[in-house]
């Protein structure tokens, strides 16, 4: 029997905010993954698509004055454009608000509603009295009734972790305006989860991919199996069938996006879908390790419920950090895909290399410049890179290219052992094993070539070193093909430079034990440009600043009570007299009537203002600071202004110098 073709899918990323360095970690080892098992001989169809729908969106649209579709389009876009630039490449990038989403999500939940696993039932929904709106998902925070910490209306993001369902909630408050929420009834539709226990374990057990999806899903099944609210009171998303006032839950309708994705590709390519879909499939799911409940559990449950197949394996990745901390956007770390790492003009295969190397694939990455440029360095120009410019250039030197004659037999041996563990790690989802692998042979290379200096070789016996050339040359050939599904750009260039004027990606990946014929070769240049210590230390500074801005924004200042404040005198002045300070570029020192008493103030606004322009002028007056010495001029008070060009702080209507500021 034939088997049947490879679907493979990356987690939908939300358009609501730009691509980084989280979304890489599932979507290079994706494409890695789908590249090599092409080049295996393998059918494959490789789609993925936006996240349209959810609370996110519609907040962050409300809160940036456009439409959750506009907002939907341009980080659509985005994302469509980052994915290329990075090298990954889909046979089609779809959204979840097309069409085709829309209609596959209908037909599914009248499946599952025909065949008795969706109910309605009353639940108290969180409602905000003022807005005079139900409050689903994020438009509510409160507290999580698991752990007691604060939590968005649908998960405890920041406690434990737990999925929260519709009016779970405790002590709710409007995400809009803050007021305190109410609870009222209202009817939802429920999917019965809970009836696929027994149907989800011997799922689960032959379930493929990485052991960590498998392992936690099936824990959880063990634990307790709840049913899901799957309606919400919405206008954006995907109508629940025959009710205006309801859409389904964005986790209905995104894992659907993965099916009408596939269908928007076939109708485009003249083929069917349901060859990818129904019965027996090989859908492979790349996920990040917090959605593993999603698609191990309720997408699943979803899909046997409407008589569809399920996915043969979910792949998930570990978590990132940055800097040893918890990757977070509020609070600066983060590293942008765009900004801080393509616009700089780094090559993306030396991203994807470090995403594929640095551990395996469910581990922690702690990612951080540092490391990022002393792997890059050691590994990848010192090693591969090193190996890959001597052999080209003693060859191009000495022979013009590749020497007739045959390959050694144990190099070709050591090639073919490359190749079938490399082939068994990727078929295990190790792309670290599979990457190490690469670079033990690079490494291996780099030794026979050193061992056997056919430098000095050459001065006595010229036939001895052209096969050590040859070898060396068939080398690196292998390690063109192995490496191009990790670094497509080098390794089309290195495979140029061994002379070939094809695509490297048309070969297969095991012909490397192929021998390379007698040739001319280009003039070598190397492959990759070291990262120097300044270029890394200037990348980690913009991340250094970011934390730090991200710190003083959330730096709570402390509550003051209404007599603290009380103790603050202010009052309006005129400007009497100005002068600039001589050497002093930034002060100035002003004479103030505060109200039958004239202050001297002396203030840091020479850039912004000449002397003149201020006398007059109105301005508001901290009078009961302490008196300090600047300059060595006598300062009494300080004028208020606010901004980094120091606007001045002025009464809109007039009022008399010494008025009182309340
Ligand atoms: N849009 C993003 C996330 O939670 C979410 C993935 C959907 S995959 C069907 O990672
Ligand atoms: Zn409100």
């Amino acid at each position: 029997m034939t088997k049947p073709p490879l679907l493979v899918t990356c987690g939908l990323p939300y358009t609501n905010g730009p691509c980084h360095l989280g979304h890489l970690r599932t979507y290079v080892p994706a494409d890695c993954y789908v590249r090599y098992m092409r080049r295996t001989g393998e059918e494959v169809v490789f789609v993925s698509g936006s996240d349209n729908h959810g609370t996110p969106i519609v907040v962050s649209a409300e809160e940036q004055g456009t439409t959750p579709r506009a907002l939907s389009e341009k980080y659509h876009k985005h994302f469509d454009e980052t994915f290329k630039r990075i090298g990954v490449v889909f046979d089609h990038f779809g959204m979840t608000d097309d069409p085709a989403n829309h209609h596959r999500t209908q037909e599914i939940m009248e499946r599952l509603v025909k065949n008795g696993y969706v109910y309605k039932q009353v639940v108290h929904q969180a409602y905000c009295p003022k807005c005079k709106r139900f409050l689903p998902d994020r438009y509510v925070e409160g507290t999580c009734p698991y752990c007691g910490k604060q939590a968005r209306g649908d998960e405890c993001d920041q406690g434990c972790g737990k999925h929260l369902e519709p009016g779970e909630i405790k002590d709710p408050v409007c995400k809009v305006c803050g007021t305190k929420a109410e609870f009222r009834d209202q009817e939802h539709y429920f999917f019965r989860l809970s009836a696929f226990k027994d149907y989800l374990l011997p799922y689960l057990d032959k379930l493929r991919g990485t052991s960590n999806a498998k392992n936690y899903a099936i824990g959880w099944i063990k634990e307790e199996l709840h049913d899901w609210c799957i309606t919400r009171t919405l206008e954006w998303g995907v109508k629940f069938p025959g009710r205006d006032d309801l859409v389904v839950y964005v986790w209905v309708d995104a894992p659907i996006g993965y099916i009408a994705f596939t269908e928007e590709w076939a109708a485009k390519n003249g083929k069917d879908w349901r060859r990818y879909w129904c019965g027996d499939n090989r859908v492979t799911h790349f996920i990040g390790g917090d959605i593993i409940y999603h698609h191990c559990i309720f997408w699943p449950g979803i899909l046997h419920g409407a008589g569809y197949g399920e996915p043969y394996a979910v792949v998930a990745s570990g978590m990132v950090k940055v800097d040893d901390h918890k990757f977070s956007k509020s609070r600066g770390y983060v590293v942008w895909t765009n900004e801080d790492y393509l616009d700089k003009g780094l090559p993306a295969d030396y991203l994807r290399y470090y995403l594929l190397a640095y551990t395996s694939h469910t581990k922690e990455l702690n990612f951080s410049w540092k490391v990022f440029g002393e792997r890059i360095n050691n590994e990848v120009v010192n090693i591969f890179g090193n190996f890959l410019y001597r052999t080209l250039f003693f060859a191009h030197k000495e022979f013009g290219g590749v020497p007739a004659g045959t390959v050694d037999p144990a190099i070709l041996a050591e090639i073919e052992k490359c190749q079938k563990s490399v082939d068994d790690q990727m078929q295990a989802y190790e792309f670290k094993g599979a990457v190490d692998t690469v670079m033990a042979l690079a490494a291996f290379g780099n030794t026979y070539i050193q061992t056997n200096a056919p430098w000095k070789l050459i001065k006595t016996d010229r036939a001895a070193a052209a096969q050590v050339i040859k070898n060396s040359i068939q080398i690196a050939k292998a390690l063109s093909l192995l490496i191009e599904p990790v670094m497509p750009v080098k390794a089309q260039e290195s495979w140029a430079q061994l002379g070939y004027t094809d695509k490297v990606a048309a070969h297969r990946v095991d012909e490397g034990v192929v021998i390379v014929p007698e040739r001319q070769v280009p003039t070598p240049a190397p492959l990759f440009a070291r990262l120097e210590e300044k270029q890394i230390a200037e990348l980690d500074a913009v991340l250094q600043t970011r934390v730090h801005d991200a710190d003083k924004k959330t730096e709570k200042t402390p509550m003051i009570s209404i007599d603290d404040f009380s103790k603050v005198e202010m009052k309006t002045g005129k400007v009497l007299a100005a002068e600039a300070i001589p050497k002093s570029s930034k002060l100035l020192k002003l004479q103030v009537d505060v109200g039958g008493e004239t202050r001297q103030v002396v203030s840091g606004i020479a850039q912004f203002y000449k002397p003149e322009e201020l006398v007059g002028k109105d301005v508001v007056v901290l009078t009961n600071l302490a008196p300090a010495k600047i300059f060595g001029f006598e300062s009494n008070g300080m004028i208020l202004a606010a901004g980094d060009k120091a606007s001045l702080l002025m009464p809109l209507n007039p009022v008399e110098p010494g008025t009182k500021i309340r």
